[in-house]
């Protein structure tokens, strides 16, 4: 049996320090002394910082990671439609140990910023489905390191791309986690429809989750989202269901907004916004003023809806700068949200942790709480506003009790009076 106390931890939630005791990967106790009197191999002293679960990424594209320096693969209009487009033309010709490579040093990015979680889009929109069996691999090469979910995103379409529909399936066969779909990319809106109601159809008969790219558009005509809700609502799937982007909604009029919150809140959805990429993305028809795109977190969420946010993109040909830090993520997602209160920016993290997880649909797994595995992050932060001010790094990430890293401390070398101590 091997014990660490992990002692003095600030946990959100909990007055005074608490102590964690960790068994056998396993989180035993969790309290005020809560190793007093036991046994340990070993005391790690926090020194006060901030315990988190580890953060969840829950929408990225790991297959695209690091493609944005082809000069072919170049975004001059900064839309959505024109990345796809990009993408149609390069993606050709990858091989699977590529894909493999870039996805492997993503996920590495990943990790050493604090994820544990991460939900990825596969193109199969590819008929020899490389980039699938890239990341069936992969996913089972980092099963102790990271979970990684895979969702079969036909990014051409489920019927714009000829046998889109058939692919999907295909994959989900091959063991793909999750159903994907693009409905706002199909070439009329009955086609749009179709292929959410198809997604709907593959989750329940192959028993998968569904992650939809919904509505990422500023067409405030592009309501699929709706049919989603309802499609959800209908098949009692839908804690396992999520709308991604949804960017539509910020373009809609609000007495249509007022009628599909109705539905929403009875579906119980999830919501995933990427603030960095949509920021980025959107608004690319507008003269000034020029739309934000994202969707409306703030009231989802004032709603008692979940909403959480994700990376999306690194590199790639519709956002060149991800760095696979979900702190930039939040930063960028708590102001572009105008969410600025004490009480927002002091509950920002759920945002990039738990709201993620209840996503992920990994609820009963993930938690500093009794019971479950030990995985975890140390902040170098006292708070979760002091976290997100700062925009603080991780110190360390342990999972199933075990570090899988420790970062040591920032080194300053100063002869100025001011900045020395
Ligand atoms: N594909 C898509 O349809 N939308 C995005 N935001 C990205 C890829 C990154
Ligand atoms: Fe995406």
């Amino acid at each position: 049996m091997t014990r660490t106390l992990f002692a003095n931890a600030a946990l959100k939630g909990r007055d005074g320090l608490v102590d964690i005791l960790v068994e056998d990967g396993t989180f035993k106790a969790i309290g005020r002394g809560a190793g007093a009197g036991v046994a340990v191999d070993r005391t790690v002293d926090l020194g006060g910082r901030l315990v988190t679960p580890p953060y969840c990424d829950p929408h990225i594209h790991l297959d695209y990671v690091f493609t944005a320096l082809n000069p072919a693969a170049a975004n001059k209009t900064g839309s959505l439609f024109e990345g796809i487009q990009r993408w149609s033309e390069t993606k050709g010709g990858l091989s699977k140990e590529e894909i493999k490579a870039r996805a492997r040093q993503a996920m590495k990015q990943e990790i050493l910023t604090g994820v544990q979680h991460i939900r990825t889009h596969v193109d199969v929109t590819d008929p020899r489905l490389t980039a699938l069996q890239a990341m069936l691999e992969l996913r089972e090469e980092v099963k102790d390191t990271c979970d990684l979910q895979i969702i079969a995103f036909p990014q051409e379409g489920m019927y714009a791309y000829k046998g889109g529909d058939e692919l999907v399936e295909e994959a989900l066969k091959m063991g793909a986690d999750l159903v994907g779909a693009i409905p706002h990319f199909e070439f009329t809106r009955e086609d749009g429809v179709k292929s959410v109601r198809k997604a709907f159809e593959l989750a329940v008969k192959y028993d998968k989750m569904v992650d939809i790219h919904c509505d990422e558009t500023d067409d405030d005509q592009s309501r699929f989202l709706e049919v989603l809700a309802a499609e959800a609502y209908r098949t009692g799937i839908a804690e396992r269901a999520t709308a991604s982007h949804t960017c539509a909604m910020h373009s809609y009029n609000n007495a249509y907004a007022y009628k599909l919150f109705r539905l929403l809140g009875l579906s119980r959805i999830n919501f995933i916004s990427c603030p960095t990429e949509n920021i980025h993305l959107q608004g690319r028809f507008d003269a000034y003023p020029k739309r934000r795109g994202l969707t409306r977190v703030k009231e989802l969420t004032e709603a008692g809806m979940n909403v959480c946010f994700a990376q999306d993109s690194m590199s790639d040909p519709w956002y060149p700068v991800g760095s696979g830090n979900l702190m930039y993520v939040l930063d960028a997602g708590m102001h572009i949200a105008q969410m600025m209160s004490i009480e927002e920016l002091e509950n920002a993290l759920d945002f990039i942790t738990v709201k993620g997880a209840r996503t992920l649909n990994i609820l009963d797994r993930y938690g500093v709480e009794e019971g479950k595995p030990a995985n975890f992050i140390v902040l170098n932060a006292k708070s979760g506003f002091e976290a997100i001010c700062n925009r603080v790094s991780v110190a360390c990430s342990v999972r199933n009790g075990e570090y899988l890293f420790e970062r040591a401390p920032e080194v300053i070398t100063t002869d100025n009076p001011l900045l020395k101590g």
